[in-house]
């Protein structure tokens, strides 16, 4: 049969200029920044495939509604139908608004984990990591060992290893674990979902041991699309249903909005049980703001109203992002160069450690990495392995995890095909050169989060 393309269900309306860069200019600019792309100035970036979060292009709806935000500090009419929003597509009754995810990270982790707590996590996030341990908890990682594995074509590398929950279980007591935190398309490990199997059964698990189970549901859109994709019983059920049946088996969830939400800030912590809602209220005055805007402007929420529809009005929108991804995945497969597979929901993954082969990690392979491609082409991408995963709060050294990653990840409707062949073209180029690319070593390691404001120089 002849091939059949689909496209955006969308058009374009607006566009933002974006510049293009000379070689000379960005090896200055890359130099300038000490070779962390974080530091880079936007200016001098001609795609940005620097993060998905907070990137992404608001539709005609969400830009009309921002002119209807309701600022009253309290009682803001645009934090209920922000609320009503988070009810009818989520399921969560008790709706916490927070400027964006670590605002609600902060909350949950202080309001549930106490000192010498153990928390159970698929893999961990940079921020979800941080706050457990700043209030006093310890992070064990629970996921499935094809995760760290970035040939595994294993199709739910997000799921939770029953036995390695039930081994933190029987060595910490239940009453030492404060919830699981359950990521729904882990980011760290490539944007890979959890089977709705998997969640099921963590949910059951933890009831029989009076554990709650919170979700990271920054991303769970992009899960559900998974599920429909892969799983059985699931191909003839909608998005906005499957993404139900994820929430359902929670106790709670905290949500960056800046990812499948579809709007430049703001993020939410939602849950079941009234009480723990009143006490997350309670600090929420403290850290973020008060109880109907938690940070965000009344406009902010209006928008964030509008994005938690439209990202389920139609499974269109999630198949075109999600095959935007794949498209790119495809092009890079093809081209020979070492990928994270299966292909993720946010973004493409190289897998520095194949790359550049003859980088050992200490010398910092997908940093290193990142900046080549950078200075080929102006495509911005994100170290994902050594520098992010950070140092040991206990031994003070350096974790060293088995995923050495450099992440190319999409901004939703806004970049083209023609962006991401321009894209592929450069990082097959480098990565056919990759001898090339020398290893960096850190000039400033800042103590938390380092990744953010480090910086380095070649060795
Ligand atoms: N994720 C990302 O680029 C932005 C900041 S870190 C480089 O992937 C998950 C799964 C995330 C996430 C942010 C947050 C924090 C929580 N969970 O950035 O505070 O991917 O809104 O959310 C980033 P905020």
């Amino acid at each position: 049969m002849a091939r059949r393309s689909w496209a955006e269900p969308y058009r374009v309306k607006v566009v933002e200029l974006i510049r293009v860069t000379t070689r000379g200019e960005r090896e200055q600019a890359i130099a300038e920044a000490g070779y962390n792309t974080f530091l880079l100035r936007s200016d001098d970036v001609y795609i940005d495939l620097l993060t998905d979060s907070g990137t992404s292009a608001m539709s005609d709806q969400q830009w009309a509604a921002l002119m209807v935000g309701d600022e009253a500090y309290a009682g803001s009419r645009s934090y209920y139908r922000f609320e009503e929003a988070v009810r009818a597509v989520y399921g969560y009754e008790e709706v916490v608004p927070t400027h964006q995810g670590r605002g609600a990270e902060h909350i949950l982790s202080q309001i549930l984990i106490s000192p010498g707590d153990v928390v159970p996590n698929n893999m961990y996030f940079t921020t979800t990591r941080f706050h457990q341990e700043y209030a006093g908890g310890q992070f064990v990682d629970v996921i499935v060992d094809e995760a760290h594995d970035p040939q595994s074509l294993y199709p739910f590398k997000g799921n939770i290893d029953l036995d390695k929950l039930q081994a933190v279980i029987d060595e910490h007591g239940a009453e030492r674990i404060p919830y699981v935190s359950f990521e729904t398309n882990v980011n760290m490990a490539g944007g890979q979902p959890a089977s709705m199997a998997n969640l099921r059964a963590v949910h059951e698990h933890c009831q029989r041991h009076g554990i709650p189970v919170m979700l990271d549901a920054t991303r769970a859109l992009e899960n559900a699309y998974f599920i429909q994709q892969r799983e059985d019983g699931y191909a003839q059920r909608s998005i906005k249903d499957i993404l139900r049946e994820i929430c359902s088996y929670s106790e709670g969830a905290t949500v960056s909005s800046k990812k499948d939400n579809l709007v430049n800030i703001g993020g939410f912590l939602a849950l079941r049980d009234a009480e723990l809602a009143r006490r997350a209220r309670a600090l929420l005055v403290a850290f973020e703001g008060l109880q109907t805007y938690g940070g965000m402007a009344g406009r902010d929420m209006e928008a964030l109203a509008r994005g938690i529809h439209e990202m389920v009005d139609s499974d269109d929108h999630v198949a075109a992002r999600v095959g935007q991804v794949a498209y790119l995945g495809d092009l890079l497969h093809d081209a020979g160069v070492a990928i994270v597979q299966p292909v993720g929901g946010h973004g493409v993954f190289l897998d520095a450690r194949r790359v550049c082969a003859h980088l050992p990690q200490e010398h910092l392979p997908a940093q290193a990495l990142a900046a080549a491609i950078y200075v080929d082409s102006g495509v911005r991408g994100m170290e994902r392995g050594i520098v992010s995963a950070g140092r040991d709060p206990e031994t003070g050294e350096h974790h060293t995890p088995q995923l050495e990653l450099v992440r190319l990840t999409l901004p939703r409707r806004v970049y083209t095909q023609a962006h991401m062949d321009v894209t592929a073209e450069s990082v097959a180029a480098v990565a056919a050169d990759a001898e090339q690319v020398s290893g960096l070593r850190f000039t400033y390691e800042p103590p938390e989060l380092r990744f953010f404001q480090a910086r380095f120089a070649p060795l």
